[in-house]
């Protein structure tokens, strides 16, 4: 006998996490991070192939990847400036969450497009693996596939809706997972439609 796919021990989905005033604070809060710090488009190394994601960040460092690698840096690749402060929502968001790690000191923005994905991927470049990962979503809800720690193997779906948190620690912190659809028109959050999602990370040894 088989049993559908689950998501691996350590994932939890928290629906609903904010509500509405507070997903509409969130995303005030974003569109004047990224006043300061704008959107980027990554490359992939080696090849220089676009993400169809554009990214920024907030906190002490932030996630870029360009022709020669991922990794965290204190600055904006394009204005060369600091990252601006994480919002204390977020602070805050992560403290209730993830009492027990050391302050979070990266939030990659990811911004999607009704037609933007995430390949399937591991979130590997951190130097420790001990403190979750911790998502938001705010927008259009997206299709959402996790799997195991190998690239093979079954995957589990589910539906990440605006205002959604989720929490990837234990044997989930390593699951291959990734975007691949973006529910256009599904929420009113944004004026222009299109998908955020907030990732807060520990990047370096508590
Ligand atoms: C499972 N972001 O930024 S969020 C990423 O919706 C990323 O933008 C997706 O994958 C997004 O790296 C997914 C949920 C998520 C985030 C981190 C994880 C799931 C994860 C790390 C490990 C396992
Ligand atoms: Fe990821």
């Amino acid at each position: 006998m088989t049993v559908k796919p689950v998501p691996p021990e350590g994932f939890r989905l928290l629906p609903g996490t904010f509500d509405r005033v507070q997903q509409e604070a969130l995303v005030t809060l974003i569109r004047q991070i990224l006043e300061d710090a704008p959107l980027f488009q990554p490359v992939m190394p080696r090849t220089g192939k676009a993400f169809s994601v554009r990214m920024s960040n907030c906190g002490p460092l932030g996630w870029v990847s360009d022709i020669n690698g991922y990794r965290y840096q204190s600055t904006h690749p394009v204005t060369g400036r600091p990252w601006p402060a994480m919002p204390e929502m977020l602070t805050d968001l992560w403290q209730t969450v993830a009492p027990d790690s050391p302050p979070a000191e990266a939030c990659l923005i990811n911004f999607y497009t009704p037609e933007a994905k995430m390949g399937l991927h591991q979130d590997r470049d951190e130097e420790a693996f001990d403190a979750p990962v911790v998502s938001v979503s705010l927008g259009d809800t997206a299709t959402f596939r996790i799997g195991g720690t190998s690239r093979k193997g079954p995957t589990t779906s589910l539906r990440l809706a605006s205002g959604d948190v989720v929490v990837l620690g234990g044997e989930a912190r390593l699951a291959y997972h990734g975007i691949d659809r973006i529910l256009k028109g599904s929420s009113t959050l944004l004026q222009n439609g299109g998908r955020i999602n907030l990732t807060l990370r520990r990047v370096t040894k508590g």
